[in-house]
């Protein structure tokens, strides 16, 4: 995944046609959290066992929208609307990020039970070998602040000098990505479409090395705004 900034219009892909060295660690992007924590992998295994079976197997789509209901102050179900295993993961995400994440981010992605309820929009997108995402920002009508990503597989990165609006961030399988604040309003984001990533060496030692990419399942939350859970409307 690669972020550039979006007064950088020129983006900052080398100027000779080197490849760029994926980082390892999140650049230095205010509201960019890549936290050192993985999905463990029997949960891992689960859900791309249940996206695969209920939305991906022989369907030629790669994109799946999901939307969760804006939930009653009495209702049980805090969640309601996602389908289950996409709940578990969530509470998976609440507990495990909260070490990781400054109080007021994780309050923002995991309210308390008596904050107002709001409806969450769950994406699922299937890459593979070779297909990315064009750089965005994510919908500034539809989405609040604060997005989450979960991927299954694994991603690429490549690491622009410091002085540049540009950084590619090599996103290791099961790991967990949250963009809030600058991350998620200041700059873009995407996914270069290509069959493998030039890496960084693990923990900025060793040589980068070519990394072959497999196929990508991601997973990402966003809360809608209120009234962005109307369609047909002019595109917010
Ligand atoms: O698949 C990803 O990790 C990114 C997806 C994304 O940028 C989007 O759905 O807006």
């Amino acid at each position: 995944m690669y972020a550039d900034a979006v007064h950088d219009a020129e983006g900052s892909d080398s100027l000779f046609d080197e490849p760029q060295i994926a980082m390892r660690t999140a650049p230095p992007i205010p509201g960019l959290f890549v936290p050192p924590i993985r999905l463990p992998l029997e949960l891992a295994n689960d859900i791309v066992r249940e996206c695969m079976s209920l939305y991906f197997d022989g369907r030629d789509v790669n994109q799946i929208m999901l939307f969760g209901r804006t939930v009653s102050e009495h209702s049980q179900n805090m969640e309601s609307g996602l389908p289950t295993f996409l709940n578990t993961l969530l509470q998976w995400l609440a507990e495990m990020l909260r070490d990781h994440l400054p109080k007021k981010v994780h309050e923002m992605l995991f309210p308390p039970k008596d904050a107002p309820q709001r409806a969450r929009q769950a994406i699922l997108n299937l890459y593979r070998p070779g297909e990315g995402i064009s750089p965005h920002i994510d919908l500034l009508r539809r989405f609040d602040d604060g997005i989450i990503g979960y991927q299954e597989e694994e991603l690429f990165g490549g690491a622009g000098p410091l002085d540049r609006n540009h950084w590619d961030l090599y996103l290791e399988e099961r790991s967990i990505l949250v963009l809030s604040e600058d991350a998620r309003y200041d700059w873009t984001h995407g996914i270069d479409g290509k069959q493998e990533d030039f890496v960084s060496g693990v923990d900025g030692q060793g040589e980068p090395e070519w990394i072959e990419r497999g196929t990508r399942l991601s997973i990402t939350f966003r809360w809608l705004l209120p009234g962005a859970d109307i369609v047909g409307g002019p595109e917010p």
